[in-house]
């Protein structure tokens, strides 16, 4: 299966010198073990796609708060370029001050809902306070207004096409820094006290936050399966050890996503290995951490 796999994507030139990473890894396999696609260049024919959901609207839940304000704005401009281009779209961005935010413009079909939130002091809050923000939104406000919705951080920047090939049930991507890792190096919460702990020996992939979506439904579910996980943690006085990170990959761990989105869907120029990474479709933006995390 894997050696098929590798024929269809463009992962092919690479079969001869990365045979031993191939025959260990997960890394360029287009399938999971339960039978869900994972999305790299050259296994989709995007007409096909395009036509299947072109009724359907796609929300971008996105939080700014703080100094990361800063990047909405090239966040949003490469979302226009790139990101479900020609379908109906809708962007919600989570901000604690609205009226400094510049609207950009935006294409036919698209529109952009701003919505307040307040900022929390720490920042491993305000990361966390997305699933409870989520939660809510899925429940009452999106599904008379979307079909899916796509949840990104906001300190990244669209580089290439990102279409309807992502959309699905509930979909993650494989983070960037462990597509050649094994299972066992994974950064998973290990600490059993944790609602987010998951034992060796279980999970598939250590999928990265920054980029995740779904149905409204299923990311209802999600969304309310972390926060509840992460407020029993609180209870306890802890905090799983890459926040809600930790929670969706529990989740995901139990509840298979039915589709998964290899690293072209979240990369970082940083990282090594990029020459097996053909289309770099959504980037770490680099920050000064120092500068930019300082409360
Ligand atoms: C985050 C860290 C330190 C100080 C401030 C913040 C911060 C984050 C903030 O001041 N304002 C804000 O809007 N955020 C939002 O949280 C923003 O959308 C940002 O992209 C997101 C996650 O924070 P970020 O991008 O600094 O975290 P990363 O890039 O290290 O991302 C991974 O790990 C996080 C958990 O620690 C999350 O799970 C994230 O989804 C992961 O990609
Ligand atoms: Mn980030």
């Amino acid at each position: 299966l894997t050696e098929k796999s590798i024929e269809l994507g463009h992962c092919e030139r690479k079969l001869e010198s990365n045979k031993n990473i191939i025959g260990r890894k997960a890394a360029l396999q287009v399938l999971t073990p339960w039978l869900a696609p994972i999305i790299w260049d050259g296994i989709y024919d995007l007409n096909v796609l395009n036509d299947q959901f072109k009724d359907k609207t796609i929300g971008l839940f996105v939080f700014a708060v703080k100094k990361y304000i800063r990047f909405l704005g090239p966040f949003l401009e490469s979302a226009e370029r790139y990101f479900m281009v020609g379908h109906k779209v809708r962007y919600y961005v989570f901000t604690d001050k609205v009226a400094e935010v510049q609207k950009p413009k935006l294409a036919e079909k698209r529109v952009l809902s701003l919505m307040e939130v307040t900022a929390d002091q720490r920042w491993q809050d305000v990361s966390m306070r997305r699933m409870q923000v989520l939660t809510n939104l899925t429940r009452e406000q999106l599904p008379q207004e979307i079909d899916y919705l796509v949840c990104a951080d906001v300190d990244m920047v669209f580089g290439d096409h990102v279409g309807v090939e992502i959309l699905g049930d509930r979909v993650a991507t494989i983070h960037p820094g462990y597509f050649l890792v094994e299972p066992h190096s994974f950064s998973y919460e290990r600490r059993q006290i944790s609602e987010a702990f998951i034992p060796y020996g279980h999970g598939d992939f250590y999928y990265m936050a920054a980029f995740y979506g779904g149905t409204v439904e299923e990311i209802y579910k999600l969304s309310t399966a972390c926060q509840n996980g992460i407020v029993a943690d609180k209870k306890k006085n802890i905090e799983a050890v890459w926040q809600e990170e930790s929670h969706l990959n529990k989740y995901m761990a139990y509840n298979k996503p039915t589709k998964v989105l290899s690293p072209e869907y979240i990369w970082d120029t940083d990282l090594p290995n990029g020459d097996m990474i053909k289309r770099k479709r959504f980037l770490a933006v680099h920050k000064n951490h120092a500068e930019i995390r300082n409360r």
